[in-house]
């Protein structure tokens, strides 16, 4: 195994584990009836052409190194879209009160969006992987963000590839007017809340009760 694969191998557990922890979360939600804050969970370990160009950014050695670790906080990273812009605090806090990691940092880039408009609340976390070697501390980083949010930064990642960050003005001035109109499309959503919630749980019932109807037609049939 080379020593790229070791030194991202309890990164690669810390994503999985995560991911099925945090997914857990929503079916918690789920099992209690109640609207769940989190919509989806992904999650990926940063792929070595981005380690390598952020080390350079960072005027770091491009080796596996303890340092290279705690210099790139987001090797292990993982991301929770919400519905509502409120959820996102909901399920910061929600991870603030966890036992089985820690919060060592967070970035509001919700209230304070980047320049490109931008918007995501971050959280760095230390987590505590078990191997079979003893425990390996990671750190790691969890972006929470709405669906329009995320809409909004997966195209806008995908033209920094294109235009590889140098954005040219007219593009760079239509993605932040794209950005203002996700946030007021954000707000939108927001005030009808409740209405939105009413459906959601009325198709849920309406949903069930249709599988139990499926299930006993075919019950009958056999
Ligand atoms: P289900 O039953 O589809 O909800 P992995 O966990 O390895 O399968 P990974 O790497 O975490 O996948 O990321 P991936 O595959 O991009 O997406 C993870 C989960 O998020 C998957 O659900 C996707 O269905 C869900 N997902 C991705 N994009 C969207 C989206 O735009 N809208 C919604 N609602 N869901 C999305 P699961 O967990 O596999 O199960
Ligand atoms: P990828 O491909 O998503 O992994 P630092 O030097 O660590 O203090 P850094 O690393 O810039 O500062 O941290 P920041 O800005 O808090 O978070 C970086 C990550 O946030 C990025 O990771 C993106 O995932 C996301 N992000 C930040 N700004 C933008 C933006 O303007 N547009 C989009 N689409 N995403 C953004 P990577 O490593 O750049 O990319």
């Amino acid at each position: 195994m080379g020593q790229w694969e070791v030194f991202l191998g309890p990164y690669k557990q810390a994503v999985d584990e995560l991911k099925v922890k945090l997914k857990g979360m929503r079916t918690q939600f789920s099992n209690a009836n109640t609207n769940s804050p989190i919509e989806f969970v992904t999650g990926r370990v940063k792929p070595l052409a981005s380690i390598y160009e952020k080390a350079s950014e960072k005027e770091l050695a491009f080796q596996p190194s303890v340092e290279l670790g705690k210099k790139l906080q987001d090797i292990a990273g993982l991301r929770i879209m919400c519905q509502f812009v409120d959820d996102i605090a909901t399920v910061a806090e929600l991870i603030r009160q966890r036992n089985d990691m820690r919060v060592i940092e967070e970035r509001d880039y919700i209230t304070h969006s980047k320049p490109s408009g931008y918007r995501s609340h971050h959280m760095l976390i230390e987590y505590p992987v078990e191997t079979i070697n003893g425990q390996v501390i990671v750190y790691g980083e969890i972006q929470i963000r709405t669906l329009a949010m995320n809409f909004w930064a997966s195209i806008e990642h995908s033209l920094n590839y294109k235009y590889k960050g140098v954005f040219p003005n007219e593009i760079k001035n239509r993605l932040q007017s794209a950005a203002e109109a996700a946030f007021r499309l954000d707000e939108e959503m927001s005030s009808i809340r409740s209405e939105i919630q009413d459906a959601q749980a009325y198709f849920t019932e309406y949903k069930e009760a249709s599988n139990v109807t499926i299930r006993t037609n075919e019950e009958r049939e056999s």
